[in-house]
């Protein structure tokens, strides 16, 4: 069993699409562990992407984030990690395979839809970030 740590973004909580969003996630054997509708701030969303710092698109990823609001679950089953980035489809919607929640329900790269955990590793460290233990059952 692994857990991944999921972010339904603001374009698609904006879009009202959160509840098929979520069922992509239950009717393929994802099991929602904990979750949570979030505004988050400027300095959650430049935190949590630290990563892509250096990255040309930091600023914009930032501001989309901060948005609206979000949805963040942590998905529990087999294969998590990568089950959740199948369900995903690539970060680019125009490239992502069809029948994936970026094909169906995102427009471009920067509001891409969702984010999900890309390694276990990863997982453990972004769950830690939103949730704490008693919040997760
Ligand atoms: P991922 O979300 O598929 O894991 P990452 O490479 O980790 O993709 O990038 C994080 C997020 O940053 C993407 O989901 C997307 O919203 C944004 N992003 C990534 N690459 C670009 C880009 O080239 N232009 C604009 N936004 C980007
Ligand atoms: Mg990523």
């Amino acid at each position: 069993m692994e857990q991944t740590l999921s972010i339904i973004k603001p374009d698609a909580v904006a879009k009202g699409v959160i509840g098929k969003i979520l069922d992509r996630f239950e009717s393929n054997g994802l099991r929602i562990a904990a979750m949570k509708k979030v505004q988050l701030s400027r300095q959650d969303a430049e935190a949590f992407y630290a990563v892509h710092k250096a990255r040309p698109f930091f600023n914009d990823l930032v501001d989309f984030m901060v948005s609206g609001p979000v949805v963040i679950s942590v998905l529990e089953g087999e294969n998590a990690v990568l089950k959740n980035r199948d369900l995903m489809g690539a970060t680019n919607p125009k490239e992502a395979a069809a029948g994936t929640i970026r094909a169906d329900f995102a427009e471009n790269i920067d509001a891409n839809a969702v984010h999900g955990s890309d390694s276990l590793e990863n997982a453990a460290i972004e769950i830690a970030f939103f949730f704490s233990g008693r919040e997760i059952s």
